[in-house]
């Protein structure tokens, strides 16, 4: 079923007047719809979800559903005393009152408000960017803290588990296919390399939270820079998007998820690797945006698994992106034939940036 016959399902005023493809995102697949009556016009955002990644897509919905109307509550609660005016996405239900549209084909759509006068972008574009998305992941993540976690269904297994993905790396690797690819490119093996010298280092997370040191709580899940909503009007942080991964986690995926994507100023699609680094003047600007929130959370334990978790998950969505590659792309959507081995070298050159800089960073962290 096409997007635009399927934008009428949902429940909104006027015509469709055009759906525009919006080309971000490596999972669903996104689209601006744009109607109209006479008297006005009306803008949201529909998406596919992808199956691929999602077996249970009406999982998803009911937990995006119960996430965003919990979080309204608090943000209309304290929207009063806050300067800022925080916004988050709401579910538009289908004419029928469903929070998705199952089409003839088996497909599942979705349908949020838009977040208006807002923009995300692919890249950072200074430090007060990164100050206002470490800002707004520290809001979030105070926002949720008191979820009760036994609503959220885990619709996607093992997240963040980076000693599951290593497993999975290697049963894939043993593959035909996987080898044909290692024998045709010097670079995949570089990288097969660099995983085989970080496996220890790859279950430091899980070992803490084995231990008792670390514990579980609501988190985003993919506070990447594009689903942080800078405000058009006054340049601040006003939303974070993209709720389909929220479920009990580890604070620290969602600090080295969002450090890995904010402070490599070269963006995860870049060619040429002398331009992937941590930038820690970035680093420095995002720190202190989400301690202004995060402070009054954070253990000690918390913070000292920080550092690990900026090189922990560059590294991991490396390992993901050249599993990936290695399987045959069947979980990343790509555009050219290597882009899944491209975006794999940039995490892991990331990776090695983190480490390389780890004193500075540490620093950072320390507050000196
Ligand atoms: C995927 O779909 P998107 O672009 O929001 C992925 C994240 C990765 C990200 C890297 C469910 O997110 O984990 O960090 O790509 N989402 C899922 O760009 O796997
Ligand atoms: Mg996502």
């Amino acid at each position: 079923m096409n997007p635009e016959t399927t934008a009428s399902h949902f429940n909104a005023p006027g015509q469709v007047v055009t759906v525009l493809n919006i080309d971000s995102g490596n999972v669903n697949d996104t689209y601006r719809v744009i109607k109209r009556t006479t008297y006005s016009e009306n803008q949201f955002i529909l998406q596919r979800i992808s199956q691929a990644v999602f077996p249970r897509p009406d999982l998803v919905m009911s937990n995006v559903k119960a996430i965003t109307d919990y979080a309204h509550d608090k943000l209309e609660a304290q929207s009063g005393n806050s300067k800022r005016i925080w916004q988050l996405p709401r579910v538009i239900q289908t004419r029928d009152g469903s929070d998705y549209h199952l089409d003839a084909d088996g497909n599942y759509w979705r349908a949020l408000s838009m977040i208006a006068s807002a923009t995300s972008h692919e890249k950072v574009l200074n430090p007060e960017h990164a100050h206002e998305a470490g800002y707004v992941l520290g809001h979030f993540q105070s926002i949720i803290a008191d979820f009760p976690a036994d609503q959220l269904a885990d619709t996607l297994p093992g997240f963040h588990i980076t000693p599951q993905y290593l497993k999975q790396f290697d049963k894939v690797i043993e593959k035909d296919e996987a080898q044909q690819r290692l024998v045709a490119s010097s670079e995949a093996r570089r990288i097969a390399e660099f995983v085989e010298d970080r496996r220890i280092f790859a279950s430091k997370l899980e070992d803490a939270v084995e231990s008792g040191e670390l514990h579980h709580r609501p988190i985003h899940g993919d506070p990447k820079i594009s689903n942080i909503m800078i405000d058009d009007i006054t340049g601040r942080g006003t939303a974070i998007v993209d709720l389909d991964t929220v479920k009990p986690g580890l604070i620290q995926y969602d600090f080295g998820d969002c450090v890995r994507s904010v402070c490599n100023p070269a963006g995860e699609e870049a060619r040429d690797l002398n331009e992937v680094y941590i930038d820690t003047d970035l680093f420095q600007a995002l720190v202190k945006g989400y301690l202004k929130q995060a402070d009054k959370f954070l253990t000690d334990a918390d913070r000292k698994y920080l550092y690990h978790s900026i090189r922990l998950i560059a590294f991991e969505l490396g390992l993901r992106f050249f599993t990936d590659y290695l399987a045959g792309d069947v979980y990343f959507k790509t555009s050219y034939g290597s882009q899944n081995l491209n975006r794999a070298r940039v995490q892991m050159k990331l990776c090695e940036s983190i480490e390389v800089r780890e004193l500075i960073l540490r620093r950072v962290l320390d507050g000196e």
